[in-house]
């Protein structure tokens, strides 16, 4: 992270505007200030997963000298923020779950940081008690399992031990450690990884936040919280790991309508106003924390909305204080798995139009 000057001067500003997170001295945080200055703003990041490695019905090769975007490909320009996934590090695997080399990924993190941009990782991880993937709920316990006192906590410690040395290794050119944001142990409110609330109990989860956060932080590193999107605010809240663990909270919220978008007037309303709905209460929560405010995942599955993201989108966040907001991937090897605009996806115009919004923020809005 090295070219957020413009950014970072408003951030004074910024940092005035935002409660401070503890009565201790902060560390100087270029990230948090970029975000905090987007805010203050009144504009957000726009962030793409896995933007880099590949794209619809398109791999990217280790010769590769350029970097390929989907989303460059249809408006000139990169995402402020790359998303990556860490899942498969903690076995020593080359690749993670979805065929992402950590070579080629550790590549595209330390070229968008000396370019200016930021770098959100999560992280799909197997399941340490049954061996299986991250979706299997087939047990209870398997967080309690990887605590102190669990009989997988060694091993545990050792997959924490991969990603710490990943992150060790994100260096830029001048051997300065490149700040992320890290987001694991995402959409806890839902039902479908082994962390889910069916399967252990709030101070276990708890524990399991304070446990990463001692291992892996670092300065520079920002921690963000994302349940998954749920009507019932207490369930948000009930497990949030604690303000001395926590900078940024958000919410992973998509638009599941199938139907033919002509078939009504307003199609998305339903989309856009149960994610303002929930960004109003989680921003009330962020204000009493100090906390930062973000739409950690979004999209909708296919696009088939010629006008989804000035007219779904858009309205959901207008007037709240969102730093960033990040869609999904488009999978090279499933054609209708994608969530962020393509040459020659319906979208694409509506696209330019919000990349040219005076809201949004691209990766030249950085330097
Ligand atoms: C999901 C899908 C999966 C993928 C996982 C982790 O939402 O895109 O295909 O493996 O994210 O990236």
């Amino acid at each position: 992270m090295k070219k957020l000057n413009l950014l970072t001067f408003m951030a004074l500003c910024a940092s005035m505007v935002m409660s401070c997170k503890s009565e201790t001295p902060s560390v100087p945080n270029p990230i948090k200030d970029a975000l905090a200055a987007a805010v203050a703003n009144g504009k957000y990041m726009y962030a793409m997963q896995d933007a880099t490695p590949y794209g619809h019905s398109w791999q990217a090769a280790p010769e590769d000298e350029a970097t390929r975007c989907d989303v460059k490909d249809v408006c000139g320009d990169m995402p402020a923020i790359l998303g990556f996934d860490l899942g498969g590090i903690e076995l020593g695997d080359a690749q993670n779950l979805d065929g992402v080399s950590f070579d080629m990924m550790r590549k595209w993190i330390i070229e968008h940081d000396a370019n200016g941009g930021i770098i959100t990782l999560s992280w799909h991880l197997r399941n340490p008690l049954t061996g299986g993937d991250t979706w299997d709920v087939s047990t209870e316990g398997v967080v309690a399992s990887i605590l102190e006192g669990g009989e997988n906590h060694e091993k545990f410690m050792g997959w924490l031990g991969k990603v710490d040395a990943f992150i060790s290794s994100l260096k830029d050119a001048e051997g300065n450690q490149i700040p992320l944001i890290f987001r694991p142990w995402h959409e806890n409110t839902g039902g479908w990884f082994w962390w889910a609330p069916q399967l252990c109990s709030q101070e276990d989860y708890k524990a399991l936040w304070k446990l990463t956060y001692d291992t892996l932080h670092r300065d520079g590193m920002l921690w963000a919280y994302s349940p998954s999107t749920t009507l019932l605010k207490e369930e948000a809240f009930a497990r949030y790991p604690g303000d001395e663990i926590i900078d940024i909270i958000g919410v992973d919220h998509y638009d599941s309508y199938v139907d033919d978008p002509k078939s009504s007037a307003e199609p998305h309303a339903f989309f856009t106003e149960a994610l303002r709905a929930s960004l109003e209460y989680i921003n009330a929560f962020a204000q009493e924390h100090g906390l930062l405010l973000a739409v950690t995942e979004t999209g909708m599955e296919s696009i088939p909305c010629p006008t989804w993201w000035t007219e779904a989108l858009q309205p959901a966040l207008e007037g709240l204080p969102v730093c960033y907001l990040l869609t999904w991937r488009n999978a090279w090897d499933r054609p209708t798995h994608f969530f962020s605009p393509f040459p020659g996806a319906v979208c694409e115009k509506d696209f330019v139009d919000f990349y040219n919004s005076e809201k949004t923020l691209f990766l030249k809005d950085l330097k």
